[in-house]
């Protein structure tokens, strides 16, 4: 059943990986699924053929015959349950390499999020300089965190997994402000991770999109 998903016609930030099906596209790859890709625009994000998919008009989506996802956790989750390659074998390690998955998406991508939130949408707000460095440190408080529990390891528990591709795919947008060069384990981490054939498969496929020609 051949796989298609959805991706921004033209991503602001003009092909850094940072729009999230670069994570679809890398669990993909790690998978080694072949896929489409369908562009779509902002106006056509917010129309209904699109909002059956995706009830809140984004990318991300994901088709694979009658099967309609939308949420990247939602959709590498099931790419790691469908195919091999990005969960162990053991129950255990199973649960805990999906908690990975569930801690960058509802622990550290929020704080991250909030940078994008103060210095974009609310950056024309009279407060909003002040609210920056209470930002800034709860993402440093976050990533301390993190970077104590990975330590010296490769990736966060045994084998590079699910987890870590979320969790690099989160951190990864960090990358435009420096912030995430203040924690060289987390930095190397990341590298890591980018480093992968499949990541830099999926990154080459979104640049390209986001460098062609205009029509
Ligand atoms: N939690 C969602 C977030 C999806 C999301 O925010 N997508 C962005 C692109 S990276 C988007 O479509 N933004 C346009 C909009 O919200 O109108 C996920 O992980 O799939």
């Amino acid at each position: 059943m051949r796989i298609t998903i959805t991706a921004f016609d033209r991503s602001p930030d003009g092909g850094k990986g940072l729009a999230r099906d670069t994570r679809v596209r890398w669990a993909l790859e790690e998978v080694g699924q072949p896929y489409d890709v369908r562009l779509v625009d902002f106006a056509e994000m917010k129309e209904p053929a699109h909002l059956a998919i995706h009830p809140f008009g984004q990318i991300p989506t994901y088709e694979e015959g009658d099967l309609a996802l939308f949420e990247t956790g939602g959709i590498v989750f099931h790419l790691a349950e469908r195919f091999p390659g990005l969960l162990p074998e053991d129950a255990a390690g199973r649960a805990r390499a999906i908690t990975w998955m569930f801690a960058a998406v509802n622990t550290v991508e929020p704080v991250i999020l909030d940078l994008v939130n103060v210095r974009i949408l609310e950056g024309d707000k009279p407060w909003a300089a002040e609210r920056m460095p209470l930002v800034v440190e709860r993402i440093h408080g976050r990533l301390r965190q993190l970077a104590a529990r990975l330590g010296e390891a490769e990736w966060l528990d045994g084998a590079f997994s699910a987890g870590d591709l979320m969790m690099v795919s989160v951190l990864l947008r960090l990358r435009p402000s420096g912030l995430l060069d203040q924690h060289p384990g987390l930095a190397a981490y990341v590298a890591r991770g980018e480093a992968r054939p499949a990541y830099r498969r999926a990154f080459a496929d979104q640049l390209a999109v986001n460098t062609r020609p205009a029509d």
